[in-house]
């Protein structure tokens, strides 16, 4: 097992990453910026160093200063969190190179994976369903033409370098196609410095499904079950859920064997996500597969009584899975509110001051949290300062447990979101379950108590 590890990450994630190496008996090594210099990753690490300022480009990004920052300490391994490097499959190769681990999957299956078009054909080789589309990056107008003609509108232009929804395009008449596929290669070639696109069917108001798995050096690989993430704006997420209420157990079974297999065939390791869109007739189709620990990692934890961030550093170590799939068990139900520091109205960013902290607490209550009175929301990173997970035995008492949680959470100096999670809360369709990824715009518009709000979907 390591003797230490360093932490590439900031906020809450950070913090999780150290629970974990404590529970597991390991050293742990934080690094900073100076706009993080009294965050509580750096208070809770045995070892910190500052690796640059502000700016993520100039620290959280910086792999020789974060290399650096592992060689002096003595570190073996980096965990890299999520957002940042946790997707860099150069990051992933340079550890290698220095005899680093990297706590996460292959290089090669990092790059693979961040390649949405080469995901795609080697999911269908190994037997995932996926939509209908190009088998590769599309140029010219004429072979655009001739695709879509072949899948029918609409389609979807996406960049094959992609992903969380930048640089796509929904196409929906023939005449539109030659634009969009221009305007797709330029945003992709700016956001990503890879122009590439490929076409896809679109598929109309889908839900947004994702499967947790795992796997070790060992070849053994399980899948934890699925998570409901369709409530999302711009694609943020802002609650995410286990079960689906869209699953029924046999659909689990085998959707979850259909990811195991797949993730076998790309002999996959450590964690990952698996993206699914569920149309309204049922059917799945594998979206992107995420390389990384996410964010709402923990409702999965909550259901199975997976430590998942434990798993993927016992795998990083090279130690086999401690259970198989027929030990994997789902228990109740689980929701995870992503409390942002912004405008509960206009999304904008509330960066400042924490005066006064204090969540609600109680049975089937979990906080994630950076945050403290006096802790600094800083305006260079993302505004997450809190996750509130609840669990209960079924998703009603989940529900009531997190409504009365952020009914009795103070927290003063910066606007949060919580007004806006009470809200979604008590809405009809979400406390009956129907959700797809056009909820939060329906969501926004028919509140037509403020005009305002229409402009911020
Ligand atoms: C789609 C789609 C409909 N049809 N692909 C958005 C993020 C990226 N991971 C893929 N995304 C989508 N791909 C086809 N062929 C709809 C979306 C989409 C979406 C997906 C998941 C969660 C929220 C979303 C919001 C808008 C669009």
């Amino acid at each position: 097992m390591f003797k230490k590890i360093l932490i590439a990450n900031r906020g809450e994630i950070a913090l999780r990453v150290i629970c974990a190496c404590r529970e597991l008996g390991i050293k742990t090594v934080a690094v900073y910026s100076e706009a993080d210099e009294h965050s509580l990753h750096v208070r809770f690490a045995d070892e910190d160093v500052c690796i640059g300022p502000p700016r993520s480009l100039d620290s959280y990004l910086n792999v020789p200063a974060i290399i650096s920052a592992a060689e002096i300490t003595g570190a073996d391994a980096i965990h890299p969190g999520y957002g940042f490097l946790s997707e860099s499959a150069y990051l992933a190769e340079v550890c290698e190179a220095c005899h680093i681990r990297f706590i996460g999957p292959d290089a090669t299956v990092i790059r693979l994976m961040g390649d949405k078009s080469r995901a795609r054909r080697a999911m269908k080789k190994a037997g995932v369903p996926v939509l209908p589309g190009s088998d590769g990056p599309v140029e010219a107008d004429e072979q655009a033409a001739k695709v879509a003609r072949e899948l029918g509108f609409p389609i979807i232009v996406k960049a094959v370098a992609g992903g969380g929804g930048r640089g796509m395009r929904i196409v929906r008449a023939p005449a539109d196609l030659s634009r969009a596929l221009k305007t797709a290669q330029r945003e992709a070639q700016a956001a990503f410095g890879v122009g590439d696109v490929y076409l896809e069917k679109y598929v109309e108001s889908p839900r947004h499904i994702e499967v947790q798995v795992l796997g070790d050096h060992h070849g053994a690989v399980v899948h934890l079950g699925e998570r409901e993430c369709s409530i999302q704006r711009r694609h943020q997420k802002l609650l995410e859920e286990a079960p689906s209420v869209a699953l029924t157990d046999k659909m689990r079974r085998r959707l979850g064997a259909t990811v195991v297999d797949a993730a076998r065939a790309v002999q996959y390791t450590n964690a990952g996500t698996f993206e699914f869109l569920l149309d309204q007739s049922g059917h799945f189709s594998f979206l992107e597969a995420n390389t990384r620990l996410q964010v709402e990692h923990p409702v999965t934890e909550m259901v199975t009584g997976v430590d998942i961030v434990k798993e993927q550093i016992r795998i990083a170590a090279g130690e086999r899975l401690s259970f198989k799939q027929g030990d994997v068990t789902f228990t109740g139900h689980a929701i995870e509110c992503r409390i942002n520091a912004e405008c509960p109205e206009t999304f904008t960013p509330s960066p400042g001051v924490i005066h006064v902290f204090s969540v609600g607490g109680g049975p089937g209550v979990r906080v994630d949290t950076f945050a403290h009175s006096e802790a600094v929301v800083s305006p260079y990173y993302d505004s997450l300062i809190a996750k509130i997970i609840t669990h209960g035995r079924d998703r009603q008492e989940a529900i009531a447990r997190m409504r009365r949680t952020l009914e009795m959470t103070v927290i003063e100096g910066v606007k949060t979101s919580i007004p806006l999670h009470l809200k979604i809360l008590s809405d009809p369709d979400f406390i009956a379950g129907r959700l797809n990824t056009h909820f939060m715009e329906r969501f926004l518009t028919e509140r037509k108590d403020s005009s305002s709000l229409a402009e911020a979907v």
